[in-house]
């Protein structure tokens, strides 16, 4: 039974079922031997499933086909790859192959019926040219995400899509939206963790699309030849059709969604964001064609994404840099002086409202002022702490009381020059108040069932619920302490120096 304790380990990969508006048959690597077939693919195929399990894929689908399948059975990637078969002289299917442990997955879409079929791709091509030239010349993250939610609602004709961050601790928030005029705004809303759980975000790292057809479908089964169940048996991890979590269904119903088409966002081997498109009236799933292009137009916006981040830090690791370097002919000073000389440029990078320091040599500050005792309780409740650059957003994390106020900041960054000699650098952050919205209350994601049926049910609300955050600085980001570590190197590298003059010249 799945409920929010144990939400993260639903092994949403092994359910063993299909969405129904795709097919699959899962063969056996080394034989090539079928071992799994959905159900309903004998009506599709017009073949018994005693003759389905039989199949030779050769004589079924084509030799050059069974080529293509032996091929791709000797690559070592995971990519998916799509090939076009004609059943019977009149059945046209896209049949995608992928990899599962041991076996490998043909999923047959069935696209007889589709019109504008060849079109599509093409439109894909001028939509992905178009996307590219337009990111291009955008240097900002919340512009880049507000044209790419407009750019791909054009192109896929959702009701709603939406640009989806993730924070560190995997909440997340709408960062751009573009919809169809009336629907409810979800832009600027927060959303927990558990909404998208972590073994779905691991997921969704290695299979960068989502598509859901229809939130009333809870899949159909896939069986092998002995008519067992395929469930844990067979990993779905790179299917396209591979059917969707109970619970997840519950709550895109809850949300008036019909149907979603997800991808996702990928900075460093990261799951950064997510592109998510609703529709909330038709059951929709976009060809092949279009979902590889909105695929790769998940890709073009993350490498802009991260070429937007690392121009930024370029031009950081210069001001570091320089601050770095003029502390290297500053060496006549005590350290103090040439804190206090570069104060400017390091409250800069990293943003900061104070500083003090405390050493054998008598203390600096600057910012609020903080008297030596004040510093001494800080230092007390860090007494047993390691860490050479620790950072806090909160005194009262660090069992500190400051109801009345008397410390003028809540957040510091500790860099320990030498503990030793009791030298250290705090900057200091002050309290930055802040609302958050969450959609719905995110204590709450699950609710007991109603009408005494056993189980949970994800939360049935997302009208906003504001949070007051209070008594704590704006986090200290990994960046922050990317750069406090080189500004320690840099500050004891000063101390060591200042002390070989001291001592060489006897001042
Ligand atoms: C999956 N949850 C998802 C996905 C999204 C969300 C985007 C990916 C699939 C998809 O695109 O629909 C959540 N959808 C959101 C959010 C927004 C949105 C935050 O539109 C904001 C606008 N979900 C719960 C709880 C559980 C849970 C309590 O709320 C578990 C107990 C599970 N969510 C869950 C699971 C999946 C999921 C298991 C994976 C579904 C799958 O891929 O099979």
């Amino acid at each position: 039974m799945i409920n929010l304790n144990n939400c993260d380990k639903e092994p949403i990969h092994l359910l063993g079922k299909l969405q129904r508006n795709g097919h699959l048959i899962a063969v056996e690597v080394d034989s090539l031997k079928v071992a799994f077939v959905s159900e309903g693919l004998d009506e599709s195929l017009n073949m018994s499933v005693e003759e389905i399990f039989k199949m030779d894929i050769g004589n079924t689908f084509g030799p050059w086909f069974l080529d293509e399948v032996k091929k791709y059975a000797t690559t070592s990637k995971n990519y998916q790859i799509v090939k076009d078969l004609i059943i019977k002289g009149n059945s046209f299917f896209k049949a995608i192959l992928s990899k599962s442990n041991g076996y490998l997955l043909i999923e047959l879409e069935d696209v007889t019926n589709l019109q504008k079929y060849n079109a599509y791709a093409n439109e894909g091509l001028s939509f992905i040219d178009e996307a590219s030239q337009v990111f291009e010349n955008i240097n900002d993250e919340t512009k880049l995400a507000i044209n790419a939610a407009s750019l791909l609602r054009t192109y896929t004709g959702y009701d709603r899509v939406m640009v989806y961050k993730f924070n560190d601790n995997g909440d997340g928030k709408v960062i751009a939206e573009d919809k169809k005029f009336g629907l409810e705004p979800f832009l600027g809303l927060h959303y927990p963790a558990s909404d998208i759980p972590k073994q779905a975000r691991l997921l969704y790292l290695k299979n960068k699309v989502r598509a859901i057809y229809d939130v009333e479908d809870e899949g159909k089964d896939i069986f092998s030849l002995d008519g067992s169940h395929a469930e844990e048996r067979l990993d779905l991890s790179y299917s396209v059709f591979r059917s969707v979590s109970p619970i997840h269904l519950q709550y895109l119903n809850n949300m008036g969604v019909k149907s979603t088409h997800g991808v996702s966002l990928i900075i460093n081997k990261k799951l950064w964001g997510m592109l998510l498109c609703h529709d909330h009236t038709k059951s929709k799933f976009l060809s092949i064609e279009q979902r590889l292009t909105t695929q790769f137009f998940g890709d073009l916006m993350s490498n802009r994404i991260a070429l937007i981040n690392s121009n930024k830090k370029n031009e950081e690791f210069e001001k570091l840099n320089t601050i770095v370097n003029s502390l290297k002919f500053t060496t006549h000073d005590d350290l103090g002086v040439a804190i206090q000389t570069h104060w400017q440029e390091i409250g800069d990078l990293i943003k900061c409202d104070g500083y003090f320091l405390q050493s054998p040599l008598g203390t600096y500050q600057s910012g609020e002022q903080i008297s030596e005792k004040q510093i001494e309780v800080l230092d007390s409740a860090m007494e047993y702490n390691q860490d050479l650059v620790y950072t806090s957003n909160s005194l009262s994390n660090e069992g500190m009381n400051n109801t009345e106020g008397l410390f003028p900041y809540s957040g510091f960054l500790r860099l320990t020059i030498s503990e030793e000699n009791k030298e250290f650098v705090y900057l200091f952050r002050k309290e930055k108040k802040k609302k958050i919205n969450w959609a719905g209350n995110p204590n709450k994601p699950v609710l007991v069932e109603e009408n005494g049926q056993e189980g949970l049910t994800p939360r049935k609300s997302f009208s906003k619920w504001e949070q007051l955050v209070e008594g704590q600085s704006e986090d200290w980001s990994a960046q922050d302490v990317e750069y406090a570590n080189i500004l320690r190197d840099a500050f004891i590298t000063f101390e060591i120096e200042h002390l070989k003059q001291v001592y060489s010249t006897g001042t």
